[in-house]
């Protein structure tokens, strides 16, 4: 997903470049505002923080950009695409290295396991906004 900082900062196409450019395959996207019923589902676990609330808002605050992504270790590709959690530890080269400088504005965010993703997925699409296909470099992307 592309938080709302992110569409606003109009990095939307640098994000999903990067996706793109590594392999992996966009199945489904779409841009809508999450309803805060629907924000409050996806970080259930993290709903005894202190910063819960502040994470609904922002993540609400405006359009976000969510996408369910196909490949070969998905889920640990896309967490190493968008770097550490706090962007001050992200490393160069990755989404919020190169593009965030504060945890509570970090631009993007990944499911962490094979469970969250279909979980998350669960939340935000339906069966039929996916889209089952092959692309054309997958020969090429796979020995
Ligand atoms: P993740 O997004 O890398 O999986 P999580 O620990 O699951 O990180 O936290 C979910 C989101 O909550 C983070 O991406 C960030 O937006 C926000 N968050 C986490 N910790 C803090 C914090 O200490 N202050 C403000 N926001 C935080
Ligand atoms: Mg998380």
């Amino acid at each position: 997903m592309v938080k709302p900082d992110g569409v606003q900062r109009g990095i939307v196409g640098e994000i999903i470049s990067r996706v793109e450019k590594k392999g992996l395959k966009i199945v489904a996207l779409r841009m809508n505002v999450i309803a805060e019923s629907v924000a409050k589902e996806h970080y259930n676990e993290h709903e005894d923080k202190p910063f819960f609330a502040s994470l609904i808002s922002y993540v609400t605050s405006g359009p976000s950009v969510s996408m369910v992504i196909e490949g070969k270790n998905a889920i640990s590709t896309m967490r190493t695409i968008n770097g550490a959690t706090n962007p001050a530890d992200a490393l160069p080269g990755t989404i919020r290295g190169d593009f965030a400088i504060e945890t509570g504005r970090n631009v993007v965010h990944a499911s962490d396991s094979v469970d969250s993703g279909k979980r998350e997925i669960g939340i935000h699409f339906e069966m039929s906004e996916i889209s089952d296909y092959s692309k054309i470099d997958e020969e090429y992307l796979y020995e």
